[in-house]
């Protein structure tokens, strides 16, 4: 039987809360009115497919009164805490950057939200801070990049002294939005350059949504493990931008060549999801997600290592190909089916998920006004 077992899978809390478009959010029956629901969401995904026991914190978005409690309802889920995401970015003092803001006082606010989430990190017991920086500019002229490049090296270096030997210090690229002119950390290159300065805690982290078109994804999964400074993935997928749609929905060969690179790993990094549901169920898109990552995952498993290396070894250009073509052509469906079963989950998520009426069970539970948390 295939061994899924190892794979571990995030699910973030912001996935679970109603989002859209900048033309609009359509709100969704059901929704979670607060962290708590959203961590109920994320117990079901898990109950599901037996294999995302993680879930990702955004603060302030989930902000509670007392983080003990906190981890506790987390854990009387049967779930753990994932990583802890600072935002940076939906402050109107931000406008011009966080952590590169011409005005040290914005860059000292910035540092002071990071700091604090190093703290509510250590009440929970994650392992990881993980940094997306919204930072850049629109405009040639706007401000020195030079300049704006040490604010940040500077700004990052005083909450990297701040965090505890346990934790890591994720941090994201993406090469363009909300900035349209330079983003501050816009490539693989910019973020493990920062990270090398800042000491071997700080590892970079892979979203599938933040690289120009063409881009080859996997040697940068290559590049970044062999360097000891892959710090983990935010999956989703897209046709276009930063689309965050499911999982594996647009390019499946793509997640499966990463998975490639993956298995060769002693260990798998932090595997998260960051998606973003515009029209889709959220529980079920999720729910989607994992089944697609354990897909690829098994996928991979599949690969004949030691055939590929000789193919690779003898110059035969096809037949390493052809190892990769023959794993990606199984039908890994049946065998993935059978693991979940033995991790506790649905041989069939999506069904189950529909049979048992959660969707609408939240949805009279969850009718009342109550305010949502973002
Ligand atoms: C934004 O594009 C990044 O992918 C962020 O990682 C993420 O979407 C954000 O932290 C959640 O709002
Ligand atoms: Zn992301
Ligand atoms: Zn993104
Ligand atoms: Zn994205």
């Amino acid at each position: 039987m295939l061994d899924l077992s190892k794979l571990v899978i995030e699910t973030p809390s912001w996935g679970y809360a109603d989002s859209g478009t900048r033309f609009g959010v359509f709100p969704q029956p059901g929704r979670p009115r607060n962290t708590f629901e959203k961590l109920d969401d994320a117990a079901e995904v898990h109950r599901l497919t037996g294999t995302a026991p993680k879930v990702a914190l955004h603060f302030p978005w989930d902000t509670v009164d007392d983080y003990d409690e906190l981890r506790a309802e987390i854990e009387s889920r049967g779930l753990q805490v994932g990583a802890v995401n600072p935002n940076l970015f939906q402050d109107p003092d931000y406008k011009l950057g966080s952590v590169t803001h011409p005005n040290p006082a914005v860059r000292e606010k910035a540092v002071a939200h990071m700091l604090e989430c190093v703290e509510i990190a250590t009440a929970l017991g994650a392992s990881a801070q993980s940094l997306w920086l919204a930072d850049g500019t629109n405009y040639p002229g706007q401000d020195d990049l030079r300049e704006r490049r040490r604010r940040m090296i500077h700004a990052l270096t005083q909450v990297y002294a701040a965090l505890p030997s346990e934790q890591e210090l994720l941090v994201e690229y993406k090469f363009f939005e909300p900035a349209f002119y330079a983003t501050d950390l816009a490539d693989w290159g910019s973020s493990l350059l920062t990270c090398l300065k800042l000491g071997e805690r700080a590892k970079v982290l892979v979203d599938l949504g933040h690289h120009a078109q063409g881009t080859n994804i996997e040697q940068i999964v290559a590049l970044l493990a062999d360097e000891g400074r892959l710090g983990g993935f935010h999956f989703n997928n897209r046709k276009y931008a930063d689309d965050d749609l499911i999982v594996g929905s647009v390019n499946p060969f793509e997640l499966f060549l990463i998975f490639v690179e993956l298995t060769a790993l002693d260990e798998l990094p932090r595997l998260t999801i960051d998606q973003s549901h515009n029209i889709e169920a959220k529980v079920e898109a999720m729910t989607l997600s994992v089944i697609n990552l354990q897909e690829a995952y098994a996928k991979a498993l599949l690969v004949d290592r030691s055939a590929l290396s000789s193919y690779q070894r003898a110059g035969d250009v096809l037949g390493g190909h052809e190892v990769l073509l023959d794993a990606f052509n199984t039908d890994v469906r049946p065998a993935c089916a059978e693991a979940r079963v033995a991790l506790g989950g649905a041989e069939n998520p999506i069904r189950a998920l529909r049979e048992s009426g959660y969707a609408a069970r939240m949805a009279t539970e969850r009718e009342s006004e109550q305010e949502l948390t973002r």
